[in-house]
């Protein structure tokens, strides 16, 4: 199979007007502040019952149609075992990899980040692939401040973005990529509207340079939010303000935009995104999610830890998704989180 027929069978794969993805691609020490969180030890065996619970989730695949791992799940086996990427095949949920290797500060531009992992990265992709990756993840972020993002933080951030990408789709792998505005700070929805448009016009600008195919890609933002110290928006304002950022930047060529939750509650989140696709009015692309807390949350809560308690955690998991199901058409209702389905 040809590299451009392996990436369009992927796209067509992950992207349909009803699935979402689930990012668990919790690096060591994220989980293990979400571990900590419901006093669960991060220890091997532990995170792998707990990502071996959520990709056997009955009936996931109907709502999921890919999910991020981190390395070390990528090679993690079942109880019974299975390989876990077998185990999200087996659901038609298409596996893909968390490819970037964190971020530190970016010299010369204070109180902006850089994400690492270039080096190394195709031969890395490659052995990704015979593991049964089949799309990458890399995220840059970008904290708003008085002064940040800096010109050279939107160049630096977009260049590393358009990098991967390029090397990803080389190796015949779809990229997603992940420029996440923080929503930390007292700013008003305005000024992350304003840092929203300058981050996506920089970083589609870099993937235009390097001759990254859009219709190859996928964009995981964030919405356009109030700092989380100023005040919660209503959904309306927020669909309002996300869309215009997005009408202004996004090329129509790009399938989707699966959006990241990034400290939404797991309802907030969904309400967002059904305030989204209500006010689409013809938006050239798919409207959806890659998120990992606000899925993960209360499957999280659910499990605590206990065998016993499993299934409560795969209902927990299987009501959100499809609950951020139904708000891709824009038919969810805060209602329909007390009623079962
Ligand atoms: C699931 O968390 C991902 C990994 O984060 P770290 O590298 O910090 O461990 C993260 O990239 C995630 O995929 C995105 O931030 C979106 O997740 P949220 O939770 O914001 O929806």
């Amino acid at each position: 199979m040809s590299t451009q027929t392996e990436l369009q069978q992927t796209i067509e794969d992950l992207v349909d007007d009803k699935r979402g993805i689930l990012a668990a691609d919790e690096s060591s020490p994220t989980i293990k502040k979400r571990f900590d969180a419901i006093n669960v030890e991060s220890t091997e065996a532990n995170r792998l019952t707990y990502r071996s619970m959520l990709l056997s989730t009955p009936e996931l695949g109907k709502y999921i149609s890919g999910v991020i791992l981190f390395e070390e799940t990528l090679g993690q086996e079942s109880e019974q075992g299975k390989p876990l990427p077998e185990l999200a095949w087996q659901q038609g949920i298409v596996p893909g990899i968390k490819v970037d290797k964190g971020k530190g500060p970016l010299p010369g531009a204070a109180g902006d980040f850089i994400t690492y992992g270039l080096d190394g990265l195709a031969e890395r992709l490659h052995a990704y692939k015979l593991l049964g990756a089949r799309f990458a993840k890399w995220r840059e972020v970008y904290a708003i401040t008085a002064s940040n993002p800096t010109q050279l933080g939107l160049t630096a951030n977009a260049e590393m973005l358009a990098r991967y990408a390029a090397v990803c789709q080389e190796q015949g792998i779809v990229p997603i990529v992940e420029p996440e505005v923080l929503m930390d700070g007292d700013h008003e929805i305005d000024r992350c509207a304003e840092v929203t448009e300058q981050v996506l016009h920089a970083v589609f600008h870099a993937l235009h340079l390097h001759g990254v195919k859009l219709e190859h890609m996928l964009l995981k933002p964030n919405m356009v939010l109030p700092g989380k110290d100023c005040r919660r928006a209503p959904a309306d304002e927020v669909a309002e303000a996300t869309l215009i950022v997005l009408r202004r930047t996004v090329p129509a060529a790009v399938p989707s935009i699966n959006f990241l939750s990034g400290g939404q509650g797991p309802e907030e989140a969904t309400e967002n995104l059904n305030a989204i696709n209500q006010a689409r009015n013809h938006a050239p692309w798919q409207l959806s999610i890659s998120y990992g807390r606000a899925l993960q949350q209360p499957a999280l809560q659910a499990w605590g830890g206990k065998a016993e308690n499993l299934e409560a955690a795969q209902e927990a998991l299987l009501k959100r998704a499809r609950l951020n199901s139904l708000a891709r058409e824009g038919k969810y209702h805060p209602g329909m989180e007390t009623k079962t389905p």
